[in-house]
C-alpha cells in the first residue's frame, strides 16, 4: 500500500499535470499565435533532429539546435536527413513552399508527443523558431554543462511572424573597445530573441575599430586608445568577416557605421590632412566623452576620396545591403556645408551598391526614398524623413538607449534622455510615437548600447538585460500582443534562463522573479 501511494504523485509528475501549458510558457517575444494541447514531448535517448535533405543550409540550422540541445542534456542528439517527416520521436526542420505567408522570418512549430516539426518558407525562419523551441524547454537547457532532467516541452502549435523587417541592437565598439569574443556572445544573445540586426558603431571621436587598408593609420593610431584610456583596439578585414560570418549564420545582418561628418576626432587625429586646418590645433587622440567638437574638412575634395576609399573597404566586406554613416551631433559643423556633405555621401553610398542610413540629422539633406532615417531625438527629423520617402528606424532615446541608467543608482549608464525603467523601455509603441510617422514608414527598431560608461561584458549585459527582450518584443511581436502587466510576468519566469545563460542582469523590482 505504501509504495502505490509514493507511485501515484510519480506517474502524475510525469503527466503535463505539473509542467506548464505551451501556453503559459514565458515565451520572449510572444509569438503571433500560440495554442496548447495538454502533453509533453520529451527529449531522451532516442531523439533525432532530422534535417530535410539536399539542403545543407537546413543540415547547419539543425546542428546549431543540436549545439544547443546536447551539452544541458548530455544526450549527444545527432543531425539526420530525411524526407521523411514522420519518423516518431524525433525532431524535424523542413521548408515549405506551400505556406508562403510565413514570409521570409516566420516558422510553425507542432510538438506532439510523437515528435516535433518546424516548418518555414526560408531557413531564416526556421532558425527563429528554434528560438522558440529552446524557451519552450527548461531554464536549464541553456547552462553548458550536464544538468538533470527530464527534457519536457509542453505540446501544441505555434505559428509566428515578426511585425518588423528591422530588429536592431546597436554595440558602440568605439568608446570602449569590444573583442571578437565578445560581439559573438551579444550576437548570440540578440539572436535568442529573434533580432536580425547588428549594428556596429565602429568609429567617433575615441576610436577608430575597423582596418581600412588604404588608409591604415585610422585603426593602428586612431584605434590606439578607448574612453578614459587603456589600449583600445579594431578588427582586422578579415576578422571583421569572421564576425559577418558568424552573425550570417544566425541570420544577423551586421550594419556597419563609419560616423561622419562629426564623431570624427580618431580619423583626424590619424590623418591631419583631413582637418581644414593641418597645423593648428592638430587635434590628438581623444579619450573624453563630451560630444560634438570634431568635422571632416567638408570643403576638401580629399574629404570625399577618404569616404569613398572608407565606404568602398566597407561595402566589400559586407553583404548586408547598408552603410550606416552616422551624420548626428555635427556641432562645428555649418548646415550650409553639412547637406551638400550628406548629399554627397549618400551618392558615394549608393556608387558602392549600398543603401544609407543616418542617424535623424540627415534628414536635413535630401534623402533618396531607398535610405533610411534613425529617429533618436527630433520628431521633426523624423517627419521629415517620412515626408521624403525614407523609412525610418525607431531608437527613441527616452525609451530605447540601453545606456541610460535605470534609475539614480545604476552603477552604469548615463542619464542626458531618461532614467529607463523595465516599463518604460517596453511601454512604446513605434507606430504611434510621432505624429506624421505611421506603420507604414517604419523598417523597425533597434536599441542602441553606447559605451561610455560601460567597459566590459558584465556592464554591458547589465544594461542590456532585460530591456533588450523588451525592444526585442516590440520589434517581433504584433502590437495587439504586447501588454505591460502580462510581459512582466513573463520576464519574471525568464529570469532563471537569463542566468542559465550567464547573463548578469538587473533584477529590477517592477518584477516579480521567480
Ligand atoms: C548621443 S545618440 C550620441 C552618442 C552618445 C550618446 C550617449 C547619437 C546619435 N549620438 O554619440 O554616445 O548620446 O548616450
Amino acid at each position: 500500500i505504501s509504495a502505490s501511494i509514493v507511485l501515484i504523485p510519480l506517474i502524475l509528475s510525469c503527466s503535463s499535470e505539473n509542467s506548464p501549458k505551451l501556453s503559459e510558457q514565458s515565451l520572449i517575444p510572444m509569438p503571433v499565435s500560440v495554442t496548447a494541447t495538454d502533453s509533453v514531448f520529451e527529449l531522451d535517448e532516442n531523439t533525432a533532429i532530422y534535417a530535410q535533405s539536399g539542403n545543407e543550409e537546413v543540415k547547419n540550422i539543425a546542428q546549431y539546435l543540436a549545439d544547443r540541445l546536447n551539452p544541458a542534456t548530455g544526450l549527444d542528439i545527432e543531425v539526420k536527413t530525411a524526407n521523411d517527416a514522420s519518423v516518431a520521436g524525433s525532431i524535424h526542420l523542413t521548408l515549405t513552399d506551400a505556406d508562403t505567408t510565413l514570409g521570409d522570418e516566420g516558422y510553425e512549430l507542432t510538438i506532439a508527443t510523437s515528435g516535433i516539426k518546424l516548418l518555414a518558407h526560408q531557413p531564416a525562419g526556421l532558425f527563429r523558431g528554434i528560438q522558440t523551441l529552446r524557451q519552450a524547454l527548461p531554464a536549464a537547457i541553456e547552462k553548458s554543462e550536464k544538468q538533470s532532467g527530464p527534457w519536457r516541452i509542453p505540446t501544441g502549435t505555434v505559428r509566428d511572424y515578426p511585425e518588423y523587417a528591422y530588429r536592431g541592437a546597436m554595440l558602440d565598439v568605439a568608446r570602449h573597445f569590444f573583442s571578437v569574443e565578445d560581439v559573438k556572445r551579444y550576437i548570440d544573445l540578440i539572436a535568442s530573441y529573434k533580432m536580425n540586426v547588428l549594428h556596429l558603431h565602429l568609429s567617433d571621436d575615441q576610436g577608430w575599430r575597423i582596418e581600412i587598408k588604404s588608409w591604415p593609420k585610422l585603426a593602428t593610431y586612431g584605434g590606439s586608445t578607448n574612453v578614459g584610456g587603456g589600449k583600445g583596439g579594431y578588427y582586422t578585414q578579415e576578422q571583421y568577416s569572421d564576425l559577418v560570418n558568424y552573425a550570417q549564420s544566425q541570420y544577423i545582418t551586421i550594419v556597419p557605421e563609419i560616423d561622419m561628418p562629426g564623431h570624427t576626432n580618431s580619423a583626424l587625429a590619424s590623418y591631419p590632412e583631413l582637418n581644414c586646418n593641418e597645423k593648428d590645433p592638430n587635434p590628438k587622440l581623444y579619450e573624453g566623452i563630451e560630444v560634438g567638437f570634431s568635422t571632416l574638412c567638408t570643403s576638401k575634395e580629399l574629404t570625399y576620396k577618404f569616404v569613398d576609399d572608407v565606404v568602398r573597404e566597407l561595402a566589400a566586406l559586407t553583404p548586408g545591403p547598408y552603410i550606416h554613416v552616422g551624420g548626428d551631433e555635427s556641432h562645428v559643423t555649418p548646415m550650409e556645408e553639412y547637406i551638400p556633405f550628406i548629399n554627397r555621401v549618400q551618392d558615394i553610398v549608393q556608387s558602392h551598391g549600398k543603401h544609407m542610413i543616418g542617424w535623424d540629422e540627415v534628414t536635413n539633406a535630401s534623402l533618396k526614398p531607398t535610405s533610411v532615417a534613425q529617429y533618436w531625438a527630433k520628431a521633426e527629423y523624423a517627419q521629415s524623413a517620412a515626408k521624403q520617402g525614407a523609412k525610418l528606424i525607431m531608437s527613441p532615446a527616452k525609451y530605447a538607449y540601453l545606456d541610460m541608467q535605470y534609475d539614480s543608482t545604476s552603477k552604469y549608464g548615463l542619464h542626458w534622455a531618461a532614467y529607463i525603467e523595465l516599463d518604460s523601455a517596453y511601454n512604446w509603441e513605434p507606430s504611434t510615437m510621432v505624429s506624421g510617422v505611421s506603420r507604414k514608414d517604419i523598417l523597425g527598431v533597434e536599441a542602441p548600447i553606447w559605451t561610455e560608461t560601460i567597459a566590459d561584458m558584465d556592464a554591458l549585459e547589465y544594461m542590456a538585460f532585460p530591456r533588450l527582450p523588451g525592444l526585442a518584443e516590440i520589434g517581433w511581436s504584433p502590437k495587439s500582443a504586447r501588454d505591460w502587466t502580462q510581459y512582466r510576468d513573463r520576464l519574471g519566469k525568464h529570469g532563471k534562463r537569463m542566468e542559465a545563460m550567464g547573463i548578469g542582469y538587473y533584477p529590477s523590482k517592477q518584477v516579480v522573479w521567480e
